[in-house]
């Protein structure tokens, strides 16, 4: 074969290679509205199933999901069978939900962080909401809620070696009976986790008789970090002994930064008995753990109101803890730690007048680069002219952005804006998000070059849109964010991103 065919052949075959990666992912489309006509997975003819996308899918495909109820009962509705593809749905977890089976979502064959599942509410599941057994999956933008089981983790359960990624989860009311009693949020065991910008509320354990430990979490022989999340109002309650109303924690390693826990308890339900609950925020055992930028403030407990532990390590800094930490663990405190009320809204977030604001570590750039609300962090919450990491999961912004509508082709918007009196604002929207680091001010967070200002004035300030009608919009995302600022020295901020599609 001469030299230069050989360099064609190897040329064409590359060319083919690039080809196939170039469009290698493939878009499968599910819609439970097709059923029970099975689908070929195409726009026009989906899938009824979204088992059926996974399994005629390749990893790194992307399997669209469109809004309905979907459910397989009595089986598992989704599960992955070890394919690292993105599973994401259309309309958020409003409008599309997994419902029933033991458990509703399964990871159990290695997936790594290409796996997602992303925009959906995870309920009524038998065993657990989500199970990950091994796995490394992203779980992205779910509502895991009343998810009621009695083996362990009723919301999430990771076990045997997983190290999966939960990034802006809303995990909520799930509920974890006797046997196991232990974790109604999440339970971790012998597993590592990260754990960003959820919000792990309301979750209740119990045990008639037995004891039932970590309503929000419940960790054990793993390695977890914590960064701005909200674990608030879990119930740890039985007729014995409960432990870690929030959070449980047992020989594991833990890294807590920029959380909120409050109103968490762990108590007794039977006077009669009068066994204690103990740690009604945190309940830690011979588990190393520190703890920066946090809020523990309005936990309930029959002994270590806020944080209980045992036999651990603790370093703490920057944290405001309301009540003295309970137990035998030498406490390691660090500088800029406060014992005050924070004085939280009805949603946990900071308010204007908190002596939580511009308190974290002045060394921080941030525990994360936004939060839970998407406000940019760190912010000058004070009003100062400097820019600092607040205490908690919330970053405290002085300029407020609300949007009513919705975007639909002839339908309209209207955008709110409002800062301190005096402030001036300016509105934009972009086609792309960002995130630049602009001190004072926070941070822009839509992408600058694609930026259209649509509205300007004195604040408070109301820009309405009309949408133009027709399809020439549709599925088109826009992201908006306003800026406000004094008009004297340098004091103000950009809002938090609202993020908007055309549907
Ligand atoms: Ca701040
Ligand atoms: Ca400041
Ligand atoms: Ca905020």
């Amino acid at each position: 074969m001469n030299a230069s065919l050989t360099l064609r052949r190897l040329s064409r075959a590359f060319a083919v290679l690039l080809a196939s990666v170039a469009s290698g992912q493939t878009t499968h489309y599910v819609d439970v509205s097709a059923c029970p006509t099975a689908g070929t997975g195409t726009e026009l003819d989906p899938f009824c199933a979204i088992q059926s996308a996974i399994d005629a899918a390749q990893s790194g495909d992307l399997i669209l999901v469109a809004p309905g109820d979907y459910t397989a009962f009595p089986n598992t509705v989704v599960d992955f069978s070890g394919k690292d593809v993105v599973v994401r749905s259309t309309h958020g977890p409003s409008q599309t939900k997994l419902s029933y089976g033991s458990p509703v979502v399964r990871f159990a064959n290695g997936e790594q962080s290409g796996a997602v599942l992303e925009g959906f509410t995870v309920t009524r599941g038998g065993t657990h909401g989500i199970q990950i057994s091994g796995a490394s999956p992203t779980i992205r933008g779910n509502v895991i809620t009343k998810n009621n089981g009695s083996a362990g983790g009723s919301g999430v359960r990771i076990s045997a070696g997983a190290s999966p990624l939960f990034e802006d989860n809303e995990v909520r009311s799930n509920s974890c009976a006797p046997p196991s009693g232990d974790g109604g949020g999440f339970y971790i065991e012998n597993s590592s986790a990260l754990l960003v910008r959820n919000q792990i509320v309301s979750n209740h354990v119990f045990a008639d008789y037995g004891r039932s430990h970590g309503a929000g979490l419940f960790i054990r022989s793993s390695t977890v970090g914590l960064i701005g999340n909200l674990v608030a109002g879990n119930m740890a309650t039985d007729e014995a002994r409960n432990h870690g109303g929030g959070l449980y924690a047992f020989e594991s390693t833990l890294d807590l930064q920029g959380n909120t826990f409050a109103d968490n308890y762990a108590a007794d339900a039977d006077p009669f008995i009068g066994t204690p609950g103990t740690g009604g925020g945190m309940y830690l055992e011979n588990s190393p753990t520190t703890i920066s930028d946090s809020i523990y403030w309005g936990n309930l407990a029959t002994d270590g109101t806020d944080i209980a532990a045992f036999g651990s390590t603790l370093g703490m800094a920057y944290t405001d803890l309301g009540v003295p930490l309970y137990g035998s663990t030498a406490i390691t405190t660090g500088p800029g730690n406060l014992a005050v009320d924070p004085l939280l809204s009805a949603s946990y977030r900071l308010t204007s007048s908190s002596p939580a604001i511009d308190v974290g570590d002045p060394a921080a750039s941030a525990v994360s680069s936004i939060d839970g609300d998407i406000d940019p962090r760190v912010l000058d919450g004070d009003l100062d002219g400097a820019q600092r990491l607040d205490m908690g999961w919330d970053e405290y912004n002085p300029t407020t952005l609300a949007v009513v509508g919705t975007a639909t082709p002839g339908g309209s918007l209207m955008f709110q804006v409002d800062a301190p009196p005096g402030w001036n604002f300016a509105l934009a929207y972009s086609t792309g998000v960002q995130g630049i680091v602009a001190a004072p001010f926070g941070s822009i967070l839509i992408d600058p070059s694609q930026l259209v200002l649509f509205g300007a004035g004195a604040v408070p300030g109301v820009t309405n849109v009309n949408i133009p009608g027709g399809p020439s919009l549709l599925g088109i995302e826009f992201h908006v964010q306003a800026f406000a600022r004094n008009p004297g020295p340098k004091i103000g901020s950009f809002s938090r991103r609202v993020s908007l599609r055309v549907q």
